[in-house]
């Protein structure tokens, strides 16, 4: 029976913070193999990469959450015993509630009030200096995501709430201060939503059937039950601080704009969906998630390798979306690769792979697309504006990472 090749370092812990998002490609290229194994937090972890582990990784019948996602990423990214770590009837129960939120006519509403954000902003930029794209774009989508959910959201709330919807995220691979500003912005956000759920169930707070709000507020779980106040707040904070989290793509294709100016008048022919194409390469280039984790269910082997019952998994998020063998020049931003690409589920997942409703694949990932295509078009035509000299590195050994301007803008003009 072949043995999973060892990562000869003691422990990879520390590694993993020094090197960030390419720690587990590095090694799949050093020891030439989709599967090897370290240690992480004391605990062994078997690393998988590439498109057939992916498969592999996304077999429900072989893996469970429960246990696979550390507490520091609950605590701030997710919330604690949220989705992300249910398993079975009980995840399968509540993704058809969050899938129920994203169909059609509830993407295009959505779509719709972002659209009159953009203007709005556009205008105000005209008056400003300079703007900071990524801080600008957290505000428009979460104005437009607490619309689309029915979140009450006062005017003088908007600056904190985004702040606070970002900073949960930027808190999932931070240490120390980035990690308690993570925290301190979970308990905020879940208290306000406690409050909201609170509201709806006593009836004070009138929301349309169908909304999210109403959704999760009176969502039965698996067992009939209402979800308890807490519950419904991490999911309705859930429901809407992805769509927040776009502002992080929204940047990078601003950066991939500036630097690729070519593909401005591609985007422009209306007889060629271009963006579609355009947004998919800015989702595989620029980084997000770094892996993703899960646990073995039972014992069993893949290529004779054995895989034993509660161990952990690390698919390789970032690793498998530059693999050569499905992405040649992999280093290379060209949009044109996507015009072959075949809708795998395995090769390309940037948001997770493999099936919605019974995985964990993210359930807002078409919102992602049509938003991200909706902010180059605006980018693109919406507006004129200057690229100032400016930092546009962004540090792979941060995680979330950004531009690390955020992408100023100067000299806006709307041009509707
Ligand atoms: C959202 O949920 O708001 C969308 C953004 C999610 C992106 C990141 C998902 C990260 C998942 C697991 C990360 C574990 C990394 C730990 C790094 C030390």
């Amino acid at each position: 029976m072949p043995k999973i090749f060892r990562d000869p370092s003691f422990d990879s812990t520390l590694d993993v913070l020094r090197e960030g998002y390419p720690f587990l490609y590095n090694r799949s290229q050093r020891f030439d193999s989709d599967i090897f194994q370290i240690r992480l937090m004391g605990l062994p972890a078997i690393c998988l990469h590439g498109a057939e582990a992916a498969e592999l990784f996304y077999n429900p019948k072989l893996f469970i959450r429960k246990g696979a996602v550390p507490r520091r990423v609950q605590t701030t990214l997710m919330g604690v015993d949220a989705i992300q770590t249910r398993d079975n009837g009980e995840h399968r129960c509540r993704k058809e509630m969050f899938m129920a939120l994203m169909g059609p006519a509830s993407r295009e509403r959505l779509m719709s009030l972002l659209a009159g954000e953009w203007q709005r902003y556009a205008h105000r930029w005209e008056q400003l200096d300079k703007v900071v794209l990524f801080r600008e774009a957290q505000e428009i989508l979460c104005r437009a995501a607490c619309a689309w959910a029915e979140v009450p959201l006062a005017e003088d709330e908007v600056s904190k709430r985004a702040r606070d919807f970002g900073d949960m995220v930027d808190g999932f691979g931070g240490v120390g201060p980035r990690h308690w500003r993570g925290k301190q912005a979970r308990s905020r956000g879940e208290k306000w939503m406690r409050s909201i759920i609170r509201a709806i169930r006593k009836g004070k707070l009138p929301v349309r059937e169908g909304s999210p709000a109403h959704t999760v507020a009176w969502y039965r779980d698996a067992d009939g039950e209402l979800l308890d106040v807490q519950m419904a707040a991490i999911e309705l904070l859930n429901a809407t601080r992805p769509i927040v989290a776009i502002a992080t793509y929204i940047t990078f294709a601003a950066l991939a704009l500036h630097e690729h100016p070519a593909y401005r008048q591609l985007l422009r022919n209306p007889a060629d969906d271009y963006a579609e194409v355009f947004v998919q390469e800015v989702r595989r280039y620029f980084p997000f998630t770094p892996f993703v984790g899960a646990i073995v269910r039972e014992d069993f082997t893949w290529h004779g390798f054995q895989f034993p019952k509660g161990t952990m998994v690390l698919l390789d998020v970032y690793g498998t979306n530059r693999d050569e063998r499905q992405w040649p020049d992999p280093e290379v931003f060209w949009p044109e690769r996507f015009r072959q690409w075949q809708d795998n589920p395995y090769d390309f997942i940037p948001q997770g792979g493999g099936e919605y409703l019974t995985g964990h694949r993210c359930a807002g990932e078409w919102i992602t697309i049509e938003a991200m295509k909706q902010a180059v078009a605006f980018l693109n035509d919406g507006i004129r504006y200057d690229v100032p000299a400016q930092d546009l590195y962004y540090d792979l050994t941060r995680m979330p990472t950004l531009p690390a301007s955020g992408f100023v803008l100067t000299n806006v003009r709307a041009t509707g």
